[in-house]
């Protein structure tokens, strides 16, 4: 059976989630270009040297898109505002095209009944701010909370959630010292800065928007449960090293004011000088915090000495189209942890959670049936934490278009909407079908 609002509180949120570059096209309306852009024109960097110039066009068929949405019965639409589209310098002159259409983009989702959920930062960082050492420069902080406050005067007034940063061990680690996104950086100095001054990026327009009156205000962090690869010491270590890393370093950040030990281990010496001094600001009282979740990884000691000394090793569960394992328990583990160890009662969101598969078109149709059952058996685990004691307020499923998936460029499909990236129609999948059903009692 697919799954049943009933067993969710009656004012719980449903909803859908997308991320500017992954749909827009950035080459549309004047938007400067960011570090993505350079990033998948370096060979080896994005499968095909794909991009996000033109993506799913949203930028043009956003009508269509938030029709989409409503048709399936969504109360919200999580999006992401782009930097370089508000300001293509990232610093100084309004590039006055993108405000007009983030204006209409939330006017568009508040006149079809749903409520618009923004993200102020999913990892599209201005060309020219890049240059100048993008999220290792402190800099940078100063101009994000500047770019907030222009975002915000503009539509503040009429969205229901804020966060300022999607997923910053993404934007820090994953980017500095796996190499993986924009900037492919392999260094540990830079790691441990973007890591700090992701954090003090968000205090810093945490604090300018209370300043100027807004609520609702939080961030969206990932979370991937850190288990050892098998039942030695050495794994144990490697896993809890990891869990300091990925899991620990910015909830503990936000809600404690300080950085777990067994991740300054290895970081602290790169950290910017007088770092604590921020601590206070990074960790400033949050409306709420978001949660994204899609797999779990193991861990074991790397043969390599430079720390973290950990290496991952694929497991032994089923695997989506990006290879990750499907664990849903981990979705329970790790809001029922948050709850417990550092929120509280304050409100959680799963602001993503999805599933990458190889859909193909037959006769019109996509069968995506395992996306619905990765779907039903992630919000299972998600009632499952509401019904002991977790606060969750709601579920955005990721996505709801096929968009460009970064490093993989667009082969990999998420969305509940396949999209033909040659003619850009849209045909709703099975899964969305059936979604629509459940929202809709239909
Ligand atoms: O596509 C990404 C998104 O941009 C951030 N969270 C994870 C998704 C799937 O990889």
């Amino acid at each position: 059976m697919f799954f049943d609002r009933s067993r969710f509180p009656d004012k719980f949120t449903f909803g859908a989630a997308t991320a500017a570059y992954q749909i827009e096209g950035n080459a549309k309306g004047n938007a400067g270009q960011n570090h993505w852009d350079t990033f998948a024109a370096t060979p080896g960097n994005v499968v095909g040297a794909q991009n996000g110039a033109r993506a799913c066009d949203h930028y043009t068929f956003w009508q269509q898109d938030l029709d989409l949405m409503q048709a399936a019965g969504f109360d919200a639409y999580r999006f992401s505002t782009s930097w370089p589209r508000v300001q293509p310098d990232g610093r100084g002159a309004v590039n006055p095209e993108g405000l007009d259409f983030y204006d209409r983009l939330v006017d568009g989702v508040l006149d079809r009944g749903m409520d618009p959920y923004v993200t102020l930062y999913h990892w599209d960082l201005p060309l020219p701010l890049a240059d100048k050492g993008g999220w290792c420069n402190r800099d940078t902080c100063a101009h994000f909370a500047d770019y907030a406050e222009i975002i915000m005067d503009r539509i503040g007034d009429r969205v229901a959630s804020t966060a300022t940063v999607n997923e910053p061990w993404c934007i820090s680690y994953l980017s500095h010292f796996l190499g993986q996104h924009a900037p492919g950086l392999r260094d540990i100095r830079a790691t441990a800065r973007s890591m700090h001054h992701i954090l003090l990026a968000h205090g810093m327009a945490m604090s300018r928007l209370r300043q100027t009156g807004h609520d609702g205000l939080g961030l969206v962090l990932n979370f991937e449960p850190a288990q050892p690869a098998d039942e030695s010491e050495a794994s144990a270590r490697a896993a809890a090293t990891q869990h300091a890393i990925y899991n620990r370093w910015f909830i503990e950040a936000v809600t404690r004011g300080k950085y777990p030990e067994e991740a300054l281990l290895g970081l602290e010496p790169h950290l910017p000088q007088h770092w604590q001094d921020d601590m206070e600001i990074i960790s400033q009282p949050l409306d709420f915090v978001g949660v994204n979740y899609y797999t779990r990884s193991l861990y074991e000691p790397a043969a390599e000495p430079a720390w973290p000394g950990t290496r991952s090793k694929q497991g032994p569960l089923k695997k989506t189209q990006m290879g990750w394992e499907v664990y849903p328990q981990g979705l329970e583990d790790i809001l029922l942890w948050l709850s417990a160890e550092y929120v509280g009662d304050l409100p959680l969101y799963v602001t993503e959670n999805g599933i990458a598969l190889a859909d193909r078109l037959e006769d019109g149709k996509i069968h995506d049936t395992e996306r619905c059952a990765y779907i039903t058996e992630h919000l299972q685990a998600t009632a499952n934490a509401l019904s002991l004691g977790a606060n969750i307020k709601g579920f955005f499923y990721w996505s709801l278009l096929d968009n460009f998936e970064w490093a993989h460029g667009y082969d990999k499909r998420f969305g509940l909407v396949h999209v033909d990236f040659k003619t850009l129609r849209r045909v709703p999948k099975f899964s969305y079908y059936m979604l629509q059903k459940a929202l809709t009692n239909g």
